[in-house]
């Protein structure tokens, strides 16, 4: 084998490995229903001593062309979550569940204190699996697409 068909060869490998990691990169970086949803600054604020009941701040963003519905909202190592909203009846203030709630495209929903939130009942003690005071987050459309994430713990 002569010096330069060694060095062919090398220069075919490392093309190979160049077009293949191209190839992964593509694969990453597919838009795909769910990567059109986008959560920041998640947040739980967990319950005081004693109680077992927590709640959930996120912002939620649709970078997609279509509208999209959150329908649901999983809590680990929670039984149990609402979408809630706070609304002003009569001069009280109340908290409603949401079965629903539409994120218009390209649009933004901010879950925060006084306003949307999730309330998450019957939170025991840490997962085993979170590290670092994050608990996992799965958000559920109403076209069947999931989006997990993780909320930063935190106390009153
Ligand atoms: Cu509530």
């Amino acid at each position: 084998m002569t010096e330069s068909m060694v060095n062919s060869a090398a220069g075919f490998r490392r093309g190979a490995s160049c077009l293949l990691l191209a190839l992964l990169l593509v694969l990453i970086c597919q838009p795909g229903a769910r990567a059109e949803m986008l959560v920041e600054s998640a947040r739980i604020r967990l319950p005081l001593p004693g109680q077992s009941t927590a709640v959930v701040y996120f912002d939620l963003h649709n970078r997609s062309a279509r509208d999209q519905n959150l329908v649901a909202v999983a809590v680990e190592g929670a039984q149990r979550a609402e979408i809630h909203q706070h609304l002003h009846v009569d001069g009280l203030m109340q908290m409603r569940a949401v079965p629903e709630l539409l994120v218009g495209a390209g649009e933004s929903v901010v879950f925060q204190p006084h306003g949307y939130h999730v309330m998450v009942f019957a939170m025991t003690s840490l997962p085993a699996s979170a590290t670092d005071d994050q608990y996992a987050l799965t958000l559920t459309f109403a076209d069947g697409s999931t989006l997990r994430t993780f909320a930063q713990a935190f106390r009153y």
